[in-house]
């Protein structure tokens, strides 16, 4: 039975990658932090089981990375674990910095003191971020780095010193340069999410509006759950290589919200320009969706596309299992039956509270 440990196994990709090795017969390993509020949701199904694990660690913490890689002593390792909201990178730079960059190549020392370099495989969450203020379109695995944030700077280190220990100490490490990949557990403050969420609430009477930042951004998006299988297969290949992950299909930020607002049945028309520019429920004249500086970034990418040929012909993987409208899909499906569920438990609570006070129930 083979091995895999996981950092940031709590994570959208972490519970995915979980889920997809344990059904390949692996024995699960996690490393999670303390937290105040123990309540892991996304692995919360997988904890209990034979195989599944969990390792108090923290990659800004040399010790317990060395101590959790020796004593599982993994055949294979993820390293997903990250402050990898880009926005909020440009608020605790230093901590992004220490977590994103210093935590790959304390990973990789923590493998070469447990003597493990000749026997375990090592895959690191790079990004498309690396591209930034890109220099092509689309990207490949040729094109030139111009990370455009405190977070792409960090991971660019994280994706040199992979290629550094590949070299110099002919370790299997990989990094898989995914670009953005969503799901209905995508974090709520991902602009996928947060309008999935927000149609879904502004069409069940929940919230008034949305506010969102850079409309015309464009993005690659794919689906978490295919995207994992991907980092498995770079792990498998024959030799140690790093690989683009993408659909190969572009879209942009007003594209997504006027289709999820769609199939949360609320159809919008954009009007205006800029700052000014504002989405319109159809049926009823009101603005739904406005702009708010608040989530412009200082420097903004913008014009991410993936080529993902290499991965398709030396993996064999499917970059269009999942098209862009069966993921929109797929989250506002999702989250307008978590708002209904959310409606119905205040609805309970409310009658029970009325009836506490009027002395129906005791
Ligand atoms: P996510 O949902 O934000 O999950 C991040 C994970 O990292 C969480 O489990 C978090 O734990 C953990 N973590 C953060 N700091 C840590 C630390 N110091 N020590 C140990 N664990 C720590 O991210 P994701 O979307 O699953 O992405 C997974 C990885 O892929 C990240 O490295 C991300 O940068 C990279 N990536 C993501 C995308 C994408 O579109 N999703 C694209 C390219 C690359 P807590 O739960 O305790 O906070
Ligand atoms: O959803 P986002 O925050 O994702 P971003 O910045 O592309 O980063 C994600 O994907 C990367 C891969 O390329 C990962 F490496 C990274 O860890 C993370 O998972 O923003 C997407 C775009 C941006 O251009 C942003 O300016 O949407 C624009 N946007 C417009 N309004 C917004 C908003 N982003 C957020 N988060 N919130 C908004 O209100």
């Amino acid at each position: 039975m083979k091995k895999a440990l996981i950092t940031g196994v709590t994570g959208q990709d972490g519970s995915y990658l979980s889920e997809f090795l344990l059904d390949k017969g692996y024995d699960v390993h996690g490393v999670i932090r303390r937290s105040s509020v123990d309540f892991r949701e996304r692995i919360a199904h997988l904890e209990g089981k034979e195989h599944f694990h969990l390792h108090y660690g923290d990659v800004s913490d040399s010790m317990s990375m060395l101590q959790v890689v020796g004593n599982v002593k993994p055949d294979e390792i993820y390293n997903l674990a990250a402050q990898s909201h880009v926005q909020v990178s440009f608020d605790v730079p230093e901590f992004t910095a220490d977590v994103d960059a210093v935590g790959v190549v304390r990973i990789l020392e923590a493998v070469r003191q447990c003597d493990l370099e000749k026997t375990c495989r090592i895959y690191q969450a790079s990004t498309s971020e690396l591209y930034g203020k890109v220099e092509e379109v689309p990207q490949s695995e040729t094109t030139h780095f111009h990370p455009y944030s405190p977070y792409a700077v960090a991971k660019l280190y994280g994706y040199w010193i992979i290629k550094e220990y590949r070299e110099a100490y002919d370790m299997f490490c990989c990094s898989g340069i995914l670009f953005n990949h969503e799901s209905e557990r995508r974090g709520e403050t991902f602009v996928t999410r947060k309008i999935t969420l927000a149609a879904s609430r502004i069409a069940q009477g929940k919230q008034e509006k949305l506010y969102l930042g850079n409309l015309s951004s464009l993005r690659d998006w794919g689906y978490a759950r295919d995207y994992v299988e991907c980092m498995w297969l770079i792990l498998q290949h024959d030799k140690p290589e790093d690989f683009v992950i993408a659909t190969g299909v572009q879209h942009s930020v007003r594209d997504f919200a006027k289709l999820a607002f769609h199939y949360a049945g609320i159809e919008v028309e954009f009007r205006g320009e800029g700052i000014d520019e504002k989405g319109y429920d159809l049926a009823t004249g009101k603005a739904v969706i406005e702009v708010s500086p608040d989530f412009y970034r200082p420097t903004d990418v913008v014009n991410l596309l993936g080529d993902p040929t290499k991965a398709k012909t030396e993996l064999g993987w499917d970059p269009s299992k999942t098209p862009f409208e069966e993921l929109v899909k797929i989250m506002v499906d999702h989250d307008m039956q978590k708002v209904a569920v959310e409606r119905a438990g205040e609805h309970v609570k409310q009658n029970l509270e009325e009836y506490l006070e009027k002395g129906i129930i005791k």
